[in-house]
């Protein structure tokens, strides 16, 4: 027995035909949903001709509920692949309009700045580049060891006092942690890590609990190393001398060479560059006065055995420097506390414009 149709329930076969049509032209996720709504919904149309079954006698009603359960399933697994076509075209769309073309030049409009800890970092780091080092970096947290008795520094060495180190808690094997007072602790690692020849600098934090107009207890540094067989003071003279003169980009800018102690190296060296003083002002170049800005020297006998480098068959040498007073020495920045207030007026003034990286063959600063 089929089903009789009245004007205003057309027959399910017919509905069918009609929501499939609309679910067809549905435009996009929202139109489809008002159809799934219309016919499926509480008071959809489906949902309503299921509803009136109850009104019809049993034959009826089985067919006609056959019938309705199949329009049902129809409806709903048109509505789903709709779906999936309208989701993939909705993100196609998406991925055209929020396109980004790789290839454009930076915005020159980029109001950031990088600080100027960052920029001497990087402007250091060309300059060695060129001459063949490469970067290397290790933890903040060190043990022991690495940050003193490698270097020469055993336990109850005066010069630990010196280091005004901050202590933590003792590692889970019992060994000594400290914040490393130097970035000496990444050429010890580098050393046992790797076969000479080695040539790195290994700029970074350090930590000494010192605070004062001249001291913070967080500052940075630059430390080099190169062994070889090879090497010798004539090296690490003519390696800095040139470093100077590049960094600060005065060609005959006078360097020096004094006499001085490292428990690490030996000799010992500090390294002194020509300036004059006067009115709170100070200028580089051939005036008479001198600046103490680096200490440095030949990596001593006993580094070189306790960072398993074989002290008869290699020499060394090794230097370092504080970032902080060579930026305000370069960049007239006269007070050092300034450089971790995080003061963006200061970042303004000081700062340095991003992506105009630092390299030998553009000149160092833009
Ligand atoms: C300095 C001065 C002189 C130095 C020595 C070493 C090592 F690990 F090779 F022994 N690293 N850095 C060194 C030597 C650092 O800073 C003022």
């Amino acid at each position: 027995m089929s089903s009789t149709p009245t004007p205003d329930a057309p027959t399910p076969d017919a509905l069918k035909t009609e929501l499939i049509t609309a679910i067809g032209s549905a435009g996009d996720l929202a139109a489809l949903e008002e159809v799934r709504v219309a016919a499926l919904g509480k008071k959809g149309r489906v949902t309503t001709l299921m509803k009136a079954l109850g009104q019809l006698d049993p034959e009826t009603r089985k067919a006609r509920g056959a019938e309705l359960n199949q329009v049902k399933d129809e409806v709903a697994a048109a509505l789903e692949a709709r779906r999936g076509v309208l989701q993939d075209q909705a993100l196609a769309a998406r991925l055209a309009a929020e396109q980004i073309d790789i290839t454009l030049p930076p915005r020159p409009e980029t109001t950031g700045r990088l600080h100027p800890i960052s920029q001497t970092i990087d402007e250091l780091t060309a300059i060695f580049a060129e001459m063949g080092y490469v970067v290397a970096e290790g933890p903040d947290i060190e043990g022991d060891f690495y940050n003193f008795t490698a270097l020469n520094m055993p336990p109850e060495h005066p010069a630990r006092q010196m280091h005004d180190t901050f202590y933590l808690p003792d590692a889970p094997d019992g060994s000594q942690r400290v914040l490393r007072t130097h970035t000496s602790p990444v050429q010890v690692r580098t050393m046992l890590s790797q076969a000479p020849p080695i040539r790195i600098i290994a700029p970074g934090r350090t930590y000494r609990s010192d605070y004062d107009m001249t001291h913070t207890p967080m500052f940075h540094q630059v430390e080099g190393l190169v062994v070889d067989e090879t090497t010798h003071m004539g090296h690490l003279k003519g390696c800095l001398i040139e470093l100077c003169r590049a960094f600060f980009d005065v060609d005959d800018l006078p360097v020096r060479f004094r006499p001085s102690f490292f428990p690490f190296t030996e000799p010992s060296a500090e390294v002194d560059i020509g300036c004059k003083r006067g009115g709170g002002e100070l200028k580089l170049g051939n005036y008479g006065d001198w600046l103490e800005i680096l200490g440095c020297g030949m990596v001593h006998p006993k580094v070189l055995e306790m960072c398993g480098v074989d002290p008869t068959r290699y020499q060394g040498f090794a230097f370092g420097m504080g970032i902080e007073r060579i930026a305000m020495l370069k960049y007239g920045i006269p007070d050092l506390r300034t450089f971790f207030e995080a003061d963006l007026r200061w970042l303004r003034h000081y700062g340095f414009v991003p992506l105009d990286m630092p390299s030998m063959a553009q000149g160092l600063t833009w």
